[in-house]
């Protein structure tokens, strides 16, 4: 990984103002969170010692925090958040810090407040499946505490490793299995979040039929766990058009029906990426092709449903729909196969950094706005060897819930690209009615941008939800939509 420090936010984007309004830290208030805190819960030090809570995943965004609280409980996040209210200090709230809109690190000088330390299962209950715990634990824990207990998280997503709970409830992320177990928010039981002024809202012991939002500092999530399959398969198929991706869906949906778990696509530019990053290990198909699919079925029967995805692959090659498949045969190749679906964020990452977009449209529609957009690039001559500044621009992504996401894989950030790549992709998506945001958020990329996909009544709404619960606006400011004057606002 060739990791480039990021410019800092403030300086990239000198349009955006620190909100006057917020008070700049003093000694008096590091004291009095000293004397909330324990020792292990406080770091203070200068932007670049902090640099992996101020920086970003994508190397885009850096934040200037010269503070990170660390609490291990909600009563103390409580006491932070009534401190930070009364005194005006702007918070970030961070989770595992793997954000791809610039959500979770600072824009200039706002505190930290890191739930990782927030990291313990709460309850299970093995009849309901409902899953309680801390917003900091990591989800790969999450799933290995239910996997060990014949359940499975309802969510996976290539950062798994890193990410956390509570980051995903608060982004409603979407992942790998949405086709299957569904929207997150769907799943949530209930939640325990502090309020901005420091209040604790919590319907964590909801039952089932029960559901609330709110905003604020997720600090617990109760969650329905879904039964672990007893089996697992997938494939890995080339094909030769995304048309044909889309013919390929509507079989599968048909054929695999009650087992279809995943239907994810990659382009060649993807997987071109990935085999450069996955270096030693050999591809799994024999030939190159315009396009890849991972197709996983998850039941209650392995013999069955190895014998229902062969006999779906078998027709689909025989109808010349596919050319080339690759099926798991056994748990170990079944991994290998999601490997190489979810390394292609990190292979794109791995030139420096990436533009990075994440968009709902009509399935028709999905794949013509990486088309658009490589073209313009490419027009352009900005993507080539060195030292032109963009090593490819791909597209992949979720198949069945119609969400692309297009990574432009960067030596540099630059303005020139960015001025080429906005407000286009951004248009392109209005004009084809589709969401600049399926998954990933708005965060701080896509502050200003919402009305691409949101009426002004929706956003003035929206707006009128931030202030109502945080009329100083001190909860992750220049992001997504707050309260204030337009220079350090967002709508
Ligand atoms: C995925 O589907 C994640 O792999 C990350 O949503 C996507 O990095 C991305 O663009
Ligand atoms: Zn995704």
């Amino acid at each position: 990984m060739v990791a480039i420090a990021a410019q800092l936010t403030a300086e990239a984007y000198p349009d955006i103002e620190r909100n006057p309004n917020f008070k700049v830290l003093n000694q008096d208030d590091v004291k009095y969170f000293r004397s909330i805190l324990d020792d292990d819960e406080i770091i203070e030090a200068n932007g670049d010692d902090l640099v992996s809570y101020n920086q970003d995943w994508m190397n885009k965004y850096r934040g200037q925090s010269h503070l990170v609280l660390l609490p291990r409980s909600t009563e103390k996040v409580s006491k932070i958040m009534k401190y930070c209210n009364d005194q005006q200090l702007a918070v970030v709230p961070q989770g595992g810090n793997t954000d791809l809109v610039g959500a979770s690190v600072p824009v200039f000088d706002e505190i930290i407040l890191s739930l990782k330390q927030m990291n313990k299962v709460r309850d299970f209950d093995p009849v309901s499946g409902a899953f309680k715990c801390d917003a900091g634990v990591v989800m790969r824990d999450a799933h290995q505490f239910l996997r060990d207990n014949d359940h499975i998280f309802p969510l996976d997503l290539p950062s798994r490793n890193a990410c956390q709970v509570g980051g995903v409830v608060s982004t409603n992320a979407g992942g790998l299995n949405l086709l299957r177990y569904g929207s997150l928010h769907g799943n949530v039981l209930g939640l325990e979040v502090v309020l901005p002024n420091g209040e604790i809202i919590s319907n964590i012991d909801a039952l089932r039929k029960d559901n609330t939002g709110t905003i604020g500092v997720v600090t617990g999530v109760s969650i329905l766990a879904a039964p672990k399959p007893k089996a697992l398969n997938n494939t890995f198929i080339g094909l030769e058009s995304f048309d044909i991706v889309q013919d390929l869906f509507v079989k599968a949906k048909k054929e695999l029906s009650e087992i279809l778990s995943a239907f994810e696509f990659m382009d060649n530019g993807s997987i071109k990426c990935t085999i450069e990053y996955l270096k030693d290990e050999p591809f799994l198909l024999k030939k190159e092709h315009p396009f890849y699919v991972l197709i996983e079925t998850s039941g209650s029967n392995q013999a069955h449903d190895e014998e229902k995805l062969s006999a779906f692959i078998k027709s689909a090659l025989e109808e010349k729909l596919i050319s080339e498949s690759h099926m798991a045969a056994n748990i170990d190749e079944y991994n290998k196969i999601w490997t190489w679906r979810k390394s292609v964020p990190p292979a794109c990452n791995s030139y420096g950094g990436m533009y990075k977009y994440d968009m709902s449209l009509k399935l028709k529609d999905l794949y013509s706005v990486s088309e658009a957009v490589t073209k313009r690039l490419n027009d352009a001559g900005l993507i080539g060897d060195a030292p032109k500044p963009i090593v490819a621009s791909v597209g992949y992504g979720h198949v069945g819930d119609g969400n692309i996401h297009l990574n432009i894989a960067v030596r540099e950030f630059t303005k020139e690209i960015e001025g080429l790549l906005e407000p286009f992709v951004y248009e392109y998506i209005q004009a084809k009615k589709g969401s600049i945001s399926a998954e990933h958020g708005i965060g701080f990329h896509k502050h200003g941008h919402l009305h691409y996909s949101r009426s002004e009544i929706e956003i003035r709404f929206m707006k009128h939800i931030k202030e109502h619960y945080d009329p100083n606006a001190i909860l992750n400011p220049y992001k997504y939509v707050t309260a204030g004057p337009r220079s350090y606002c967002c709508d």
